[in-house]
């Protein structure tokens, strides 16, 4: 039996984060890709003896050839540059652009099946970019941002209240911006939607909006203190429960930025809804029903990534063609 092969292209902070993990997971033979020579490789040896004493067998490889990551079932994509205090997300368009076009040319030419999940930012932006560049079928290229902002969302309000994160569901759509729509009515505690939570008296209702707020901020609370870059442990860990839905077949409903063809009235560009990942990518997208006031953020949000997209377009005209 073939022994899976995940590339990672970017070996940074989420790239060697994702390596470590996927070894600890054994979820497969990793291939580290990065334009920074001696990187990858450095990474991929010092997690590799990590396996001694952690127990686990894989085979990790770093690389500065494209040709390494020749058959891989899976490419999670990070490469690119990461925020620093004060740029927004959209700020990174300019370099990151050109990097989803040699990245697309990349897989297009060594990994034509796989599955690909892209992490680079902005977010909505860049996961169209590198479905136009590579070519590959729209349901097998899918953007990793839902499950970060939910786990976010999670997190707080766990927190909050005391409880296990494990009881807590939440649900976010939209793109990966400011502007995302954190769900409160679809969102759950041990099943209870998070209204009754506030009716029964278990939280305020401005204690919950603060928390919606830091959540839709979420990620430039860790760049203001981190100052070098921006978040890794759990943009990786997201990003890999979508991989092992896929790999395993789960079909998990998880949040992604899917390419949407009418679904939500929004045709010819990704945003962030649910979406069943199993072995044939992004099988589907779950249309909900949104309340006025959910609606009028989802069009904001997508608004967003639209005027992103056209940025894209006007940087690399070919990719819009
Ligand atoms: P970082 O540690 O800088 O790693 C990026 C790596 O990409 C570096 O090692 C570079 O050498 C490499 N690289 C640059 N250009 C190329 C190229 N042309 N080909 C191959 N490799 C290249 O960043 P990071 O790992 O912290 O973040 C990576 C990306 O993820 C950034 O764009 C972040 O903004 C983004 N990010 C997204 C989320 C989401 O939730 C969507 C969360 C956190 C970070």
């Amino acid at each position: 039996m073939a022994r899976t092969k995940i590339a990672l292209i970017g070996g940074g902070m989420i790239g060697g984060t994702l390596a470590h993990l996927i070894g600890l997971k054994e979820l497969g033979d990793v291939v580290i890709f990065d334009i920074a020579e001696g990187l990858p490789q450095g990474k991929a040896l010092d997690i590799a003896q990590s396996g001694a004493v952690e127990g686990f067998d894989c085979h990790l490889k770093g690389t500065n050839a494209y040709a390494d990551i020749e058959g891989a079932d899976v490419c999670i994509v990070t490469a690119g540059v990461p925020r620093k205090p004060g740029m927004s997300r959209d700020d990174l368009i300019g370099i990151n652009i050109k990097v989803m076009e040699q990245v697309g040319a990349g897989i297009k030419k060594y990994a034509p099946t796989a599955f690909v999940v892209v992490i680079t930012n902005p977010l909505d932006a860049m996961v169209w970019a590198l479905q136009k560049a590579s070519g590959l079928p729209r349901n097998m290229v899918i953007g990793m941002a839902g499950v970060l902002d939910t786990s976010r969302f999670r997190h707080f309000l766990a927190t909050e209240l005391g409880i296990s994160v494990e009881d807590v569901s939440a649900f976010v759509l939209g793109g990966h911006g400011d502007d995302m729509v954190p769900l409160v009515r679809y969102s759950t505690v041990a099943g209870i939607p998070l209204p009754d939570v506030v009716r029964m008296g278990w939280m305020r209702q401005e204690r919950l909006d603060e928390i919606v707020d830091r959540t839709r901020k979420g990620g430039g609370e860790i760049v203001a203190l981190l100052k070098t870059g921006s978040a890794y442990y759990a943009p990786a860990s997201s990003a890999l429960e979508m991989v092992d839905s896929y790999l395993k077949d789960k079909k998990r409903i998880l949040p992604c930025a899917a390419y949407l063809n009418g679904e939500y009235g929004v045709k010819g560009l990704y945003v962030g809804v649910p979406v069943i990942v199993g072995a044939g990518g992004a099988e589907r997208i779950i249309e909900i029903d949104l309340n006025a006031a959910e609606r009028n953020m989802f069009i904001k949000s997508v608004e967003s990534v639209k005027g992103l997209v056209d940025a894209c377009t006007k940087i690399a005209p070919q990719l819009g063609a």
